[in-house]
């Protein structure tokens, strides 16, 4: 760089000397991330001559991203929870060559411990106007066998693309169950059709993304983490075929292979047929 006001053996130096690293405390690994974090930060700032005031926004940036509790959601639109769930299936399959249903992100708005029902569940409080969305499946083994008594644990957004738990104005748990597999590994819920999530759009994820010339929209989607003993927990979602943002989502979380093609259902005497079959799972 033509104006370099600093060498970089002079940065290393000053980070060495200045940033208390050397100190004879203190955990090595962490030390030498911080370091080469810091390193990059000053090669960076050199690069692009970031100016003062520049940095402080930055800074000011990070006590809004905090104070909004977006930094996962920051994370997932940057892409960074995608490339972690892509590293972590490689090292895997290197591990291993079995394969199922394929992995993808958990996102930010999952909340532990929702009702946990056996074979069905109804998932919606009934307070919103949705279209009735029925899901079943059946969860088995790398070598198909079904696997009963595990625990498929589902969470999506309502009409709006809002999660209750941050969106106040849902029921506690509206929308999120864990269901029990019955003994044939099947599992059927009654809900309601999600929409699309959207980020904040006065939230600091959306300043950022703005600035990139990017929209921070998801398809409508349905989230599942699939757990049994003795097995590897699975963290997944459908994605809903139609959805104008299917292959344009802002958490790139869409994959071959999790994508569902909703059947519409206007026969009365399937609809009594489905609801029947749930209660009495
Ligand atoms: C979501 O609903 C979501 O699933 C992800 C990955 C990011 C933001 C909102
Ligand atoms: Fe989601």
């Amino acid at each position: 760089m033509s104006h370099s006001f600093i060498q970089q053996d002079d940065v290393q130096k000053l980070l060495r000397e200045g940033a208390g690293l050397n100190g004879a405390e203190g955990n090595e690994r962490f030390k030498s991330i911080i370091h080469r974090l810091l390193g990059d930060i000053c090669t960076l700032i050199d690069d692009y001559n970031v100016t003062q005031e520049e940095f402080w926004h930055a800074v000011n940036y990070l006590h809004e991203l905090g104070g909004r509790q977006e930094a996962a959601l920051l994370a997932a639109g940057l892409g960074l929870e995608h490339f972690l769930d892509l590293r972590q299936e490689a090292i895997e399959s290197r591990q291993s060559s079995e394969t199922g249903t394929p992995r993808t992100i958990e996102g930010p708005l999952y909340v532990a411990n929702a009702p946990l029902a056996e074979g069905y569940a109804r998932m919606d409080d009934g307070k919103d106007a949705g279209e009735v969305m029925w899901l079943h499946g059946q969860v088995r083994d790398v070598h198909g066998q079904p696997v009963a008594g595990a625990i498929v644990d589902i969470w999506h957004a309502n009409t709006l693309g809002n999660y209750s738990f941050f969106d106040k104005s849902q029921s506690d748990y509206n929308l999120r169950r864990r269901i029990c597999t019955d003994a044939e590994g099947r599992y059927s819920v009654r809900s309601i059709l999600p929409s699309g999530y959207g980020c904040p759009p006065d939230g600091p994820t959306q300043k950022l993304l703005n600035q990139l010339g990017r929209h921070g929209n998801r398809p409508a989607h349905i989230h599942f983490f699939v757990s049994a003993p003795g097995f590897k927990h699975l963290t997944s979602q459908i994605n809903l075929n139609g959805d104008q943002y299917l292959w344009d989502d802002f958490a790139f979380a869409t994959r071959d292979g999790l994508i569902a093609d909703p059947v519409k259902v206007s026969d009365p005497a399937l609809i009594q047929q489905r609801d029947l079959a749930g209660e009495h799972t």
